[in-house]
């Protein structure tokens, strides 16, 4: 199993002992059985009414470095793609678990939030004093806010968040488990930009930590007097040091045992244009899934590269002059010459993504031909 070590898991395949031991030594977030509770029920009404549900993940990780937590690593993601897609899926006729970073944006109310689209820029006062929208505005949510109502009546959008990487692979992982008796019909879209790498519980320092040389502990020879490992984020001297462990491939744990009946989409992000599809392949081929979705980060709001076994790779793109660079999709195209509405590349990735979730439902997934 590409180099990994392996444990027996009794009734389960083979789990990379990586994946248990992490689940062993970091501890399960208090967030976990509300989070549990909620997709259980959820699933289940979307089991009896037979629809398809997409988990889709979204936002960036956060690496806390001490247990109670002043200072953490984070990234860039917004959660534009996660939020964007969630409402394509939607659209689709899928129900949707959005895993999204706490705060990051959110499917619907994306397009009014955050300060480039402050909804307070939208309403007015009437004459009669009361609050309401502009009436250039009118439209446009209207049609928001019908999409939003439906997905509440129906509810079919259930939101969930994280903050840490730790609380998302653990939910991740429970939502992988309750997802299974869907069969096929589940799918995951692992937008979210998850970090490559943590640190471990057991080397968490407890307390901020302390940036003056007199308040803090020393660790000679990076261990303490006791003989227990300096903490990962620790002072030496006048520099913050701070070392990281991998987080465990759980991709591989997910599309073999978690969920080995779901489509599994994933996305690779590179800066470097040459990687981009060696990287992509590369995935595919280690982690045996359905689809790769490469992407740039400069380019990532108009271009994409499908990587799958079934298709080969193509490229996902939206015509020049009708590209956004806003998280809103209403407006911004970044070209001078515009030659219609902008485009939101999401309207055509999930429908690409749906198109090849509905062949391996009707022929069948490769992965499980005898
Ligand atoms: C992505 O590649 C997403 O498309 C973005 C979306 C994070 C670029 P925004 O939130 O950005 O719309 O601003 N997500 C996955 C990135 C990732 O961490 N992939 C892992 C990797 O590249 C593999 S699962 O190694």
């Amino acid at each position: 199993m590409n180099g990994h070590a392996t444990v027996s898991n009794g009734a389960s395949d083979k789990i990379p002992a990586e994946s248990m031991d992490y689940f062993a030594t970091n501890p399960q977030p208090p967030t976990l059985r509300f989070h549990s509770a909620a997709a259980k029920a959820f699933i289940e009404q979307h089991a009896r009414e037979n629809r398809r549900v997409a988990i889709v993940t979204s936002g960036g990780t956060t690496v806390p470095l001490e247990n109670q937590t002043v200072r953490f690593i984070d990234n860039f993601s917004a959660g534009t793609r996660g939020a964007t897609s969630a409402e394509y899926f939607l659209e689709a006729g899928y129900a949707v678990i959005f895993l999204h970073r706490q705060f990051s944006l959110l499917p619907y109310s994306r397009h009014y939030s955050h300060s480039t689209n402050c909804f307070l820029d939208f309403m007015t006062h009437n004459d009669a004093g009361a609050v309401v929208v502009e009436n250039e505005y009118q439209k446009q949510m209207s049609s928001v806010l019908d999409r939003y109502r439906t997905a509440k009546k129906e509810n079919t959008l259930l939101l969930l968040s994280f903050t840490s990487v730790n609380e998302y692979l653990w939910t991740l992982r429970e939502l992988a488990i309750q997802i299974q008796p869907l069969g096929a019909n589940g799918l995951f879209y692992l937008a979210a930009a998850v970090s490559d790498f943590f640190v471990p519980a057991e080397r968490m320092a407890e307390h901020k930590i302390q940036s003056s040389e007199d308040f803090n502990p020393s660790h000679p020879d990076g261990e303490d007097g006791e003989g227990e490992e300096a903490p990962a984020a620790r002072m030496e001297g006048k520099k913050l040091v701070i070392d990281l462990d991998p987080v465990p491939k759980f991709l591989k744990t997910l599309v073999d045992t978690w969920a080995p009946h779901s489509m599994i989409i994933s996305f690779k992000l590179e800066t470097d244009p040459s990687l981009l599809a060696t990287k992509a392949r590369y995935a595919l081929e280690k982690y045996s899934h359905q689809l790769v979705i490469g992407n740039l980060l400069n380019t990532r709001k108009w271009e994409v590269l499908f990587v799958s076994a079934k298709e080969g790779e193509r490229w996902i793109r939206v015509p020049a002059g009708r590209r956004t660079k806003s998280h809103t999709g209403f407006g911004e195209d970044m070209n001078a010459a515009h030659s219609g509405p902008a485009i939101e590349i999401e309207s055509l990735i999930v429908p690409a993504v749906a198109k090849m979730h509905a062949d391996m439902i009707a022929n069948g997934d490769p992965r499980h031909a005898a």
